[in-house]
Parts: C-alpha cells; structure tokens; sequence
C-alpha cells in the first residue's frame, strides 16, 4: 500500500476531526486521550469516495488477495463505505439491520444470501472487536462463511486476537502506531500527546489471554503500540532542543555514527594521531585532560582543528562538582555531578553559554554500586529540566527522560558485557541503545585496547549504529 497515500488519509481524518485529541470518556466509562469519530465521513464525498477511505480498504482485500463473494459493512459507519466498494466493483453487497423488522419479511439480513458464500466484512474502528463479531455471528447463522474483516483503523487494543480467536483475520488499514507516527512527523501533535496514547493503548487492552496462549504467547501480544520514537535528525529539528544538541544529533544522523571515543591517554600527540584516525568513525571525542602529562593550550587549538576537519564534537570529562564559580571549559561539552544542586549547573551556564557549549548532567553512573540512582537519578533528571537552557542530557546507563530534546550518552561499553575487576562494568552496544533507550555509546578500552583500533572504532560504530535503527525499526511499523 502506498505510504504517501496513507499518510495523506491521515492528515486528512485529523483535519476534519475524524481523529480528536484530549481527554474523552469512552462507553466503557474509561477516559481516553484519543477518540475516533469516523462516522463524520460522510459529510466529506472526496474523502469517502474517490478519496482513499474505500479505496485503501478495497485495496488492503487485494493485497491479502481474500477470496470473498459478498461484502458487508457494520453498522452504520461502514455501511456507506461496503456500498463505495460494491458498486464500484461490482460486488453483491449484504446489509446487516441493527434491529429485526417486526413485520413483513423480518429478515435481519438483507439481500440475497447464498449459503456456504464468504462474506468480508468492512469496518471502520475496531477496539474489542466485538462490533465485528456480532455482525459475524448474523451472517454465520444465516449460513455464511466470515474468514476475514477489513477495519480502517485498528486501536491494537486487542480485537485483532479476539477476532482471531474465534476464526476471524483482521487487517487493518491504519495501525494506531502510523496514525501517531504520521501525526507526530507533521507536527500535529506533539511527542508528549503520542507517548500518552501509547500508554493508554498498551495499558487498556481488551483481550485477556487464556493461561495457555499466555504460556505460548497469545496473539494480544504480538502488536503492541509502541511509544513513537523520533531519529536523531527529526529531535534535532524540536522546538526545543539545545542548539548543542541539534548540531551534534545532526552530525550523527549525517555520519551515521553514535560513537563517542573516550581518550583516555596520557599523551597529547598519541590523543591528537588518535582523534584523527578515528574522526570519521566517530560524533564525539571525549577527553580526560587532567591526566595528559604534556598538557598545553596549543593541544586545545590542534583537537578543535581536527574536530572541525572530521566533524566531531569535544566533550571534556571532568565532572565538576564543585560551586559554580570554579570552572570553565574549552571543549564544546561538560558535564557535571548534580551533587552541589543548581549552583553547580548555573556557574557552569554563566561561563558556557556565551561560548555557545552546552553540559550534560551525571545521572547514572557505571561503576559497580553507585548511589546515582532513584530518587537521585529523578533530581538529575528534574534539575536538567529546569536549566535546559545549557543542560542538554545526561550520562546515564539508559534513558532517564523521555523528552526527546535529551540527549543521553553512556559509558561502560564494550562488545562483552563483563567488568574490568575495578568496578566499571560493561554492556553491549546493542543492550545500551536498543534495549535500554540510550542515544550515544561511550567507548574507551574496548578501542583504545585493541591491536587495531581503526577497526575496532569501525565495529563499535557498526554496533551502535545498528542497535539504533533496529529500535526505530521496532517502534514504528
Ligand atoms: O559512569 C561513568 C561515567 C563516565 S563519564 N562511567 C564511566 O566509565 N565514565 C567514563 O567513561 C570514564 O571516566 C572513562 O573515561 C570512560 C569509560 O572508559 P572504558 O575504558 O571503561 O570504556
């Protein structure tokens, strides 16, 4: 199915309110941050007719390529659209009466059955899916086959795997993840609106597995709705990311790399041979320049001229952790220790912002029993918010914020989980970027200790990089 086509049918159902946003009392008395409201259709000739609303779900039957020899739309949404697609294409259609006549014919059907037929049903929201069951169940005990229903829009919350259950394929035009998706990218709504659906459709799931498709995985299960997750370029684009950040989450989606080298060396020549064989490996050099023995300002000059050469950034890993007034930095970015409380952050701020830098705060910590957790991992989290004016991210073992603006970074990589028997403790870059949310991996000796460090830098890049778009890919089809 054309994506360009679905997009704009989606565009489409928002503009004329088919689709609402807010907060929204359901007949089940449950409130809901997302209604859908498609018997306004109707009132809109271009978008039900040659509009794609029958037409994608006309084509969505093709494309399953379902044999069927009559098509019944449930009540009443639909039944406009089945008559769209049968007249069109020249289909016997069957109307379903809501309620029996009560004189004449009585019938509950309409149209001539022909038992032992298939009958497709169309739809246009399913939930529970009990709609499509009924409607089913009239056509069954009339004799009719009903393997399969076409739905324009599917909330995922569970009447795909009832339907299933009860010998019915759903398919449906519009996933609820495409419609925020969709949404989202156009500006429609924002990430906060988005994620807040998400959770309501994972947390309001009609379906109850049996013990035994629990055991086996039930069919529930299969497609949940995943919170929307932006690429790198589309968060550098938000209204408000830190320019910092927007300049290195561009870099990243340009280079495709999410590697930042750790140099951690003693010496400014070896430092500067390393940061330019591995520049273009890399979207992030982070130094220690307290333990460069030969430490001068010409350094600075020379690390900068090359990240400008490869397109890196310069991160200074000194952590401060002092009062504000202390510090000051070269590099393009610092971070710090939330311990001291703002001041920390708005010293820094004072010194950085005019420079244009920007700090991310330490929310986690990867060394063997850290007390960077809980409710101080939230502090750092509410302190970064309230300075985001400099603070642009953290480092931290996974995602600590969901604002898309945040840019997290994380050490303790190496291609083995393990430990280095001083407490640092490693994960894997897929484990850190795919499973645990984070957006940059941090990697010193898993590089630095390598016969080759040019490969090595290759394979980390290939790793992080690969994790990222395998979690793009798994939360938003
Ligand atoms: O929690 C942390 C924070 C940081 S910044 N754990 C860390 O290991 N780091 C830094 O990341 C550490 O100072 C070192 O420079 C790098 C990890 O190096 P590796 O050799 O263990 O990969």
């Amino acid at each position: 199915m054309e994506n360009v086509c679905l997009e704009s049918l989606i565009l489409k159902l928002h503009d004329v309110q088919a689709v609402k946003f807010g907060t929204f009392t359901l007949k089940s008395g449950i409130t809901s941050p997302i209604y859908f409201d498609l018997r306004v259709i109707v009132s809109y000739p271009t978008l039900m007719n040659q509009g794609p609303v029958s037409s994608l779900l006309y084509q969505r039957a093709k494309d399953e390529d379902l044999k069927y020899s009559s098509v019944c739309g449930v009540p009443y949404t639909a039944l406009p659209l089945a008559t769209i697609i049968c007249s069109k294409h020249e289909l016997p259609m069957l109307i379903r009466r809501k309620e029996a006549k009560d004189y004449g014919t009585k019938k509950i059907i309409e149209g001539t059955i022909h038992p032992g037929d298939t009958c497709l049903i169309i739809e246009d929201v399913v939930t529970s899916g009990s709609s499509v069951m009924e409607t089913a169940q009239v056509l069954q005990a009339e004799g009719l086959k009903v393997t399969d229903a076409i739905v324009l829009m599917d909330r995922e919350q569970g009447g795909g795997a009832m339907l299933a259950k009860r010998g019915i394929t759903l398919h449906s035009v519009i996933s609820i993840s495409k419609l925020l998706n969709t949404l989202f990218q156009a500006d429609r709504i924002d990430s906060s609106t988005a994620q807040s659906v998400c959770r309501f459709i994972q947390e309001n799931n009609t379906y109850k597995p049996s013990g035994e498709e629990e055991k086996n995985g039930s069919p529930a299960t299969k497609k949940p709705c995943k919170p929307t997750e932006l690429s790198y370029g589309d968060r550098a684009q938000l209204q408000n990311t830190h320019p910092l950040a927007a300049q290195l989450l561009r870099l990243m989606e340009e280079k495709k790399t999410n590697l930042c080298v750790s140099a951690d060396m003693t010496g400014c020549e070896e430092l500067l041979q390393l940061a330019d064989s591995l520049g273009p490996q890399m979207c992030v050099l982070k130094t220690h320049v307290d333990i460069l023995q030969d430490f001068s300002p010409a350094f600075t000059q020379s690390l900068r001229d090359l990240g400008l050469k490869h397109n890196f950034l310069i991160f200074e890993d000194r952590k401060f952790a002092d009062i504000g007034n202390t510090i000051s930095s070269w590099s393009h970015i610092v971070n710090a220790h939330a311990v001291p409380g703002p001041g920390v952050v708005k010293g820094l701020s004072a010194v950085g912002r005019p420079l244009d830098r920007g700090c991310v705060l330490i929310g986690q910590m990867s060394s063997q029993g850290s007390l960077a957790t809980g409710d101080y991992t939230q502090a750092v989290v509410k302190m970064a918010e309230e300075h985001s004016e400099f603070v642009f991210g953290f480092i931290s073992g996974s995602k600590i914020s969901n604002k898309p603006e945040f840019v997290h970074m994380t050490p303790g990589v190496q291609m083995q989980s393990g430990g280095d028997g001083q407490g640092q403790q490693y994960s894997t870059p897929d484990d850190v970027i795919c499973k645990k949310g984070s957006d940059i991996i941090i990697v010193g000796r898993g590089i630095l200790g390598a016969s080759d460090r040019v490969k090595a830098a290759a394979e980390y890049r290939e790793a992080g990089w690969n994790a990222y778009t395998k979690r793009l890919n798994t939360s938003s089809q």
